[in-house]
C-alpha cells in the first residue's frame, strides 16, 4: 500500500460571524505574557479567534506548551521559520538551530520529538480570513509573488518540490520587503498580515502589515493583537516599557 500524506499548505476560514478574529507576532514559548495580551484585550475563547503569524517556539520557557496551545479550537497558526525547523528535525541544521534557541527541543525524548514533528507539519504556510471589508492573508514572512492567487496556485499545485520549497522558504524567512521599504502590496487581499521582523511599532507596507512587535523580548517589546475585522490594534501604541531594544 502506497501512503499519501494530504498536507494542505492553504488554510481557509469563513468570516467570523459570533465574534472578533485577531493575529499575533511571532510568539517563541512565551504563552503566558500572551494569554496576558488576550486578557488585556477582553478575547473570549467562546466566540473569537486567534490567528498566529508562527514562529511558536524556540527562545522562550514554555515552548512545550505549544502542544496544550495547538489543542485550542480558536488558536489557528502559520507555519514560521522556527517551526519548520521542529517539522525538519531529524535533517535540520540543528547547530545554526541551537544557536538560534532551539536547545529545548534537544532535551525531549525521541517520541516526544517525533509528536511534535507531526504536529507542526499540520502548520500550513498561508491562511486566509474572509471578513466584511474582504479578504486577509496570513504568512510568517512574506508573500514572494505581487499576488494573492498566484501564492495560492505555487503552494497547492507546485510544478516541482524545489519550486514548491523555494516558495515555502520565502513565506518564512523573507525579509525583503520590510528592509526594501516596498510598497507594492499584495493583489487580491485586503491585508496581507506578517510577523518575523521585530519592529517598534507595528508598520504597514502597502497593503502588507507586519505586526511582530517583539512579545517574546522580556521588557523590549510587547504583543500586539491585530483585530482583522477593524484593522486597528491593541494596544493602540506602543507602551512604555523598561527597555527599547534598539
Ligand atoms: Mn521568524
Amino acid at each position: 500500500m502506497i501512503e499519501t500524506i494530504e498536507v494542505s499548505r492553504v488554510k481557509r476560514f469563513a468570516a467570523n460571524t459570533a465574534g472578533r478574529d485577531f493575529a499575533v507576532g511571532d510568539i517563541h514559548g512565551h504563552f503566558t505574557r500572551l494569554q496576558a495580551a488576550l486578557d488585556a484585550a477582553g478575547f473570549d475563547p467562546a466566540v473569537d479567534r486567534l490567528f498566529s503569524v508562527g514562529d511558536l517556539v524556540d527562545r522562550g520557557p514554555e515552548c512545550r506548551d505549544v502542544i496544550d496551545w495547538l489543542a485550542k479550537p480558536w488558536f489557528h497558526p502559520v507555519r514560521g521559520n522556527h517551526d519548520d525547523y521542529v517539522v525538519r528535525f531529524d535533517t535540520c541544521d540543528t547547530e545554526n538551530w541551537v544557536y538560534n534557541g532551539g536547545s529545548w527541543f534537544a532535551g525531549l525524548a525521541w517520541d516526544e520529538q517525533r509528536e511534535f514533528a507531526a504536529q507542526f507539519a499540520d502548520l500550513p504556510i498561508a491562511i486566509e480570513v474572509e471578513t466584511a471589508q474582504g479578504l486577509i492573508g496570513i504568512v510568517h514572512a512574506d508573500c514572494p509573488f505581487p499576488s494573492w492567487d498566484q501564492l495560492r496556485a505555487e503552494l497547492e499545485s507546485p510544478e516541482s518540490n524545489k519550486r514548491l520549497r523555494l516558495v515555502q522558504n520565502s513565506c518564512m524567512w523573507s525579509r525583503r520587503r520590510i528592509e526594501q521599504n516596498e510598497t507594492e502590496g499584495i493583489e487580491g487581499l485586503r491585508a496581507l498580515v506578517v510577523g518575523h521582523t521585530p519592529l517598534r511599532s507595528p508598520a504597514t507596507l502597502g497593503n502588507v502589515i507586519h505586526i511582530d512587535t517583539a512579545g517574546w523580548m522580556p521588557d523590549r517589546g510587547y504583543f500586539t493583537l491585530l483585530d482583522l475585522d477593524t484593522l486597528e490594534t491593541i494596544p493602540a501604541t506602543r507602551p512604555a516599557l523598561t527597555h527599547d531594544f534598539d
